[in-house]
């Protein structure tokens, strides 16, 4: 059985069906501390992940052996509440990797580009490199990697973990990241054909499509033990600015956007531009699907839907 945590995030949400789709809805449990705003598809649990007793009460009773935990506060929030990001991603996660040492579970958290800082080489990043984040996010899925190792190497916990660029997503909306201006653009650009940037126009990212993350997901997910070399890998598929995204947007819809840099600039700024997941495609054949062109069109298919058609073409 597998639980999720965070389920009702960007990442969960969409997790959440894959898995239920591949391993049967009753397989798959999911959890969050909000109530879901629709009625689950399989058996939800109302769960604080601080909570250890009920956390494993719940692997105990559903009979658990693989966690997936997204419960964490992204990069901006995190800035905002960082006594709550610290205890949540710190002891959140101190929770998981305890009772997947008693429990024999196999444990994925993903780590993300924001556990590199302003000192990591901005440019291909490797997976092995300087790790100075100067995020409380950052500080703490760095903590996160180094501890999931350590249960890893010491008890024989089995961990996974992907550093996820920022992830674009058309049916889950994703909640207090500095990538987010990459899902927000599309909303207005149907909406009003007018979006405010939170960041500057040449402010390049990593960044990848939900449809690629699920995959490199699913993957690591299953991937047999012996396939992986190391326990936590980069995930990437392309970079890009405002500006270019923007371009892409304006070949299906008109869209005017102005730039008003935010303190999520500086979170940014500290960011890689891209990065080097050459281990990833080697030790288990990740390889990403769409490019900038090709998400860009997906997004906006997806998305009409639920706006009239403003300034269709
Ligand atoms: C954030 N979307 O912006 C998340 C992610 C790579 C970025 O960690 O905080």
């Amino acid at each position: 059985r597998i639980l999720i945590t965070g389920s009702l995030g960007q990442l969960g949400s969409e997790l959440a069906k894959m898995l239920r789709a591949k391993y049967g809805k009753e397989n798959v449990v999911t959890s969050d501390i909000r109530k879901p705003d629709v009625p689950e598809d399989g058996p939800f649990k109302y769960i604080d992940v601080l909570n250890y007793q009920q956390m494993e009460a719940l692997i105990v009773d559903h009979r658990i052996d693989w966690v997936v935990h997204f419960s964490a506060l992204l990069s901006a929030i995190g800035e905002q509440q960082p006594a709550k990001a610290l205890q949540v991603n710190i002891q959140g996660f101190q929770n998981i990797v305890d009772l997947a040492k008693v429990h024999k579970l196999r444990v994925f958290c993903p780590s993300t580009i924001g556990a590199f800082g302003p000192t990591t080489p901005a440019d291909n990043t490797p997976d092995l490199t300087i790790m100075r984040p100067t995020t409380i996010y950052g500080i703490t899925k760095v903590h996160m990697e180094l501890m999931g190792e350590y249960y890893h190497n010491r008890y024989g916990v089995d961990f996974r973990s992907l550093r996820y660029p920022g992830v674009i997503s058309a049916e889950s909306l994703p909640g207090g990241g500095t990538t987010d201006y990459a899902v927000d653009i599309f909303h207005h650009a149907l909406k009003t054909g007018e979006y405010t940037c939170f960041l500057s126009e040449k402010t390049r990212l990593p960044m990848m499509y939900m449809h690629d993350c699920l995959k490199g997901t699913m993957m690591m997910l299953e991937a047999p033990n012996e396939q992986l070399k190391q326990r936590v890998y980069n995930l990437a598929a392309f970079s890009f600015t405002p500006e270019e995204i923007a371009e892409q947007i304006r070949k299906h819809v008109p869209l005017k956007v102005a730039y008003r840099p935010d303190f999520r600039q500086a979170i940014a700024d500290s960011w890689p531009r891209s990065l080097d997941d050459t281990n990833a495609r080697q030790d288990w054949q990740w390889s990403h699907d769409y490019d900038l062109k090709t998400m860009v069109g997906e997004m906006l298919t997806k998305l009409r839907r639920h706006y009239p058609a403003v300034g269709k073409q």
